[in-house]
């Protein structure tokens, strides 16, 4: 049955079966230290605010029985995946590939590309592994999502400005009804966060519509 959740610039409605919560790249990776976020100079303890939050859009989604999707940003061992522009851009100490105390930075199956333990994926909820920063790109995601019948998403996780952003604008020119869940979200420069679910929201709702954990959790229940 169709629900509505307080949301900018105005109420977004769903109908929870026919949503998806998305968990965007909650990586060791990006969240620890010795990852690739850290390789880029970052303060990763920034991500950590965005846990919590997820977890509870998480324990929220999978009580209301909505399909729960994680995507993971990373590369193949041989890096065939990845643009020799993108390898070239990471940390000239650390590049992608390279060893690092987490493994091989950005590089699938290396302990650093896992999903970090608190929001750990169930068994069946798909997991999207994807070499670009949004979740359409080289991926099975939308075909997933058609076959299901989703026509809105629920968006979580960082960075705020590129991986969401970027998946968000993707999902939103391929005319999926999307809601940011503000406080799920991060970045490691606090003030991109905040512009970024601006520019979402601006315009009537230009890229679609910001809401938080706790406005989600109240209408799922
Ligand atoms: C970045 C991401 N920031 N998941 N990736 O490189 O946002």
């Amino acid at each position: 049955m169709p629900i509505a959740i307080p949301a900018e610039p105005f109420d977004f409605a769903f109908d929870p079966a026919r949503a998806a919560l998305i968990v965007i790249d909650m990586q060791r990776d990006f969240l620890e230290p010795g990852g690739f976020g850290e390789a880029l100079g970052n303060d990763v303890s920034l991500l950590a605010a965005a846990i919590g939050p997820c977890r509870a859009a998480l324990d929220a989604a999978r009580a209301a029985g909505m399909l729960v999707i994680h995507t993971r940003e990373g590369h193949r061992a041989d890096l065939s995946d990845a643009p020799p522009a993108k390898v070239q851009r990471s940390a000239p100490s650390r590049r992608i590939g390279d060893p690092g105390p987490m493994g091989r930075i950005l590089v699938r199956g290396e302990p650093g590309h896992e999903i970090v333990a608190d929001l750990a994926p169930l068994p069946g909820e798909p997991v999207i592994d994807k070499p670009g920063k949004g979740a359409f790109y080289a991926t099975e995601l939308e075909p997933m999502l058609r076959h299901r019948g989703i026509d809105a998403l629920l968006i979580a996780g960082v960075t705020t400005e590129v991986c969401v952003h970027t998946t968000l604008r993707e999902a939103n020119d391929r005319g999926f009804r999307c809601a940011v869940l503000a406080d799920a979200c991060a970045s490691y420069f606090p003030e991109f966060h905040a512009m970024a679910l601006r520019m979402v929201s601006a315009q009537g709702g230009i890229f679609g519509w910001v809401t938080d954990t706790a406005r989600l959790g109240a209408a799922l229940q």
